[in-house]
């Protein structure tokens, strides 16, 4: 009678299993992620779920990172260029619908960024348009402290002789699947339509 007590744990384990355990993971069913221990496929990866598609999901080691373009742990150090390409701005400034500027032409439009542990504020040139575009002027930060601390943003329209207008501010936490897509869009309620905002990711020993 003493065995009789574990056996019938492990009877109605076996019988309960099927029913509610996850569904296994398998290059089939995760053939854009890689499956953890736990049978979870993880199509999103990072530091501590990386690995090939179909493949097994490992916790990359101390000094090593996961690289995002061949999904396997490399030793070195990641580092993501942030960078705001193109944004779409509302035609008029509310709460009044005024003109951006007093001559009716389109916003000069800047967008200054403070990145997490960079050590200053980083600012494109102006884009004189209400779809403004840039490839200059953002930040280049290691990854891992974009994952920890929001980004932090604001889109202004430079005027020369007065104030700038603040089109909008936002925080933005970068996320680990803004990093695998390499690109996120942002909008500002009210004033900031779309902001497209590049991340592309290098990989170095240091
Ligand atoms: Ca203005
Ligand atoms: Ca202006």
């Amino acid at each position: 009678m003493k065995t009789l007590g574990p056996l019938l744990f492990a009877l109605t384990f076996a019988l309960l299993l099927p029913a509610c355990g996850p569904l296994e993971c398998t290059p089939e069913n995760c053939s854009n992620g890689c499956c953890t221990a736990e049978n979870e496929c993880i199509r999103y990866r990072d530091d501590t779920t990386c690995g090939p598609n179909g493949g097994a999901c490992e916790d990359c080691a101390d000094g090593n990172v996961c690289h995002l373009g061949t999904k396997q742990c490399i030793p070195g150090v990641m580092r993501t260029r942030v960078q705001p390409l193109e944004a779409s701005i509302v035609s008029f400034e509310p709460p009044d619908d005024e003109e951006w500027d007093s001559d009716g032409s389109p916003p000069d439009v800047v967008v200054e960024m403070r990145c997490p542990s960079a050590p200053e504020l980083s600012r494109t040139p102006e884009s004189t348009s209400f779809h403004p575009i840039w490839s200059t002027g953002g930040c280049e930060v290691i990854t891992s402290n974009l994952l920890k601390n929001p980004l932090e943003l604001a889109v202004i329209d430079v005027d020369p002789f007065t104030l700038d207008d603040t089109i909008g501010t936002i925080n933005y936490q970068v996320t680990p699947e803004d990093l695998n897509l390499g690109w996120v869009e942002l909008s500002i309620p009210e004033t900031v339509i779309s902001l497209y905002i590049d991340l592309s990711h290098t990989y170095s020993e240091q």
